[in-house]
């Protein structure tokens, strides 16, 4: 077991230089220090789930692509408690040596009281957060990579706080494209979300990781480095509409997905973080385009930046357009 362990890291080693993944996390001002993938497991405890590797997952069917690993968790796994509302902040090893590529976040609702034990392969995702092309071509553009490299390689999001109150799983992901097939990095973080919403994601919103991804999509074959790339300004972000973007049962018109190739992927994850971080002001922060403006449950900035106009896509959804 030892023999195989180091001979893991001294293979590693060499490599670990160029990938990497989430290795301590930041909530309000406590900071949570990760796990660590190239130590023995024995003994070792954190709100990180056990991952595996810093090499990239390049097989969006692979059963590691929850967590970036077999699933399961250890018997010392923590849980950090959380206010639905409140930021929470990824840092990767400094710096993130990927620049060309999207940042996703999901989470997926665990059942009964905790997700320790649970397999992060039989939950149902849904996405909070996503960045992808913010501005430029797809082939010298500017990423949510690139934006999570500047920001002393973390991420921060907001948990949106009209999900349900609960044990969660929190799983944030950068995707490399300056080699294919594209490289896939995800860590999962153990939450226990309080002070929640009545707003349970619609089941278009749902997905499982494997399979919230194909190997087809044309967000993970793209190739930046073609001709065509360097007239592209568009990029779409793999995986399924966002949360509360994709309706209730309602017979409204469908609002734009994740997938649509709109270039304002930012504006997404400014969104997200601003809206539901404006607790109790009535007016709130101004919601930039295709930011959500109110709905049923939603407590952020009413307000569109201008020239947006706040419009109701369903019951539970406005949007600044
Ligand atoms: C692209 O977006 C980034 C991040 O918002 C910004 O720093 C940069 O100035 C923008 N570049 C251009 C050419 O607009
Ligand atoms: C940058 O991230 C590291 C962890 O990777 C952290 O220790 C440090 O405090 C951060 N620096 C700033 C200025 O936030
Ligand atoms: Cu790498």
């Amino acid at each position: 077991m030892f023999t195989q362990i180091l001979s893991l890291v001294l293979l590693a080693l060499p490599k670990a230089r160029a990938h990497g993944g989430v290795l301590s996390i930041a909530i309000g001002g406590t900071w949570y220090n990760g796990w660590q993938p190239y130590d023995t497991p024995v003994g070792q405890s954190s709100i990180i789930r056990p991952w595996s590797t810093y090499n990239p997952i390049q097989d969006a069917t692979d059963p590691t692509l929850s967590c970036n690993d077999d699933g399961t968790s250890s018997a010392l796994q923590l849980t950090a408690p959380i206010t639905a509302g409140e930021k929470i902040t990824a840092y990767w090893n400094v710096p993130w040596p990927h620049p060309y590529g999207p940042m996703l976040v999901y989470m997926a609702q665990c059942p009964g009281t905790t997700c320790t034990g649970v397999n992060s392969d039989t939950l149902k995702w849904f996405k909070i957060d996503q960045s992808g092309l913010i501005n430029g071509t797809v082939y010298n553009g500017f990423w949510g990579d690139g934006l999570m490299i500047a920001d002393n390689s973390s991420w921060t999001t907001t948990i949106p706080a009209t999900i349900p109150s609960g044990p969660y799983l929190i799983r944030f992901e950068t995707i490399a494209l300056h080699s294919l097939p594209a490289q896939m990095y995800p860590e999962c973080i153990q939450l226990a979300v309080s002070g929640g919403g009545s707003l349970a994601p619609t089941a278009a919103e749902l997905v499982t990781f494997p399979g919230a991804y194909s190997n087809t999509d044309p967000g993970l074959t793209i190739d930046i480095y073609s001709n065509a790339a360097q007239t592209e300004t568009t990029y779409p972000i793999p995986g399924p509409p966002l949360y509360g973007s994709s309706g209730s049962s309602s017979s409204s018109s469908p609002p734009p997905s994740s997938t649509s190739t709109h270039t304002t992927s930012t504006s997404s994850h400014t969104s997200s973080s601003t809206s539901s971080s404006a607790s109790s002001t009535p007016t709130g922060p101004t919601v930039p385009e295709y930011g959500q403006c109110g709905g049923i449950g939603f407590v952020g900035g009413t307000s569109c930046a201008s020239p947006y106009t706040c419009q109701v896509v369903n019951p539970y959804y406005s949007q600044c357009l």
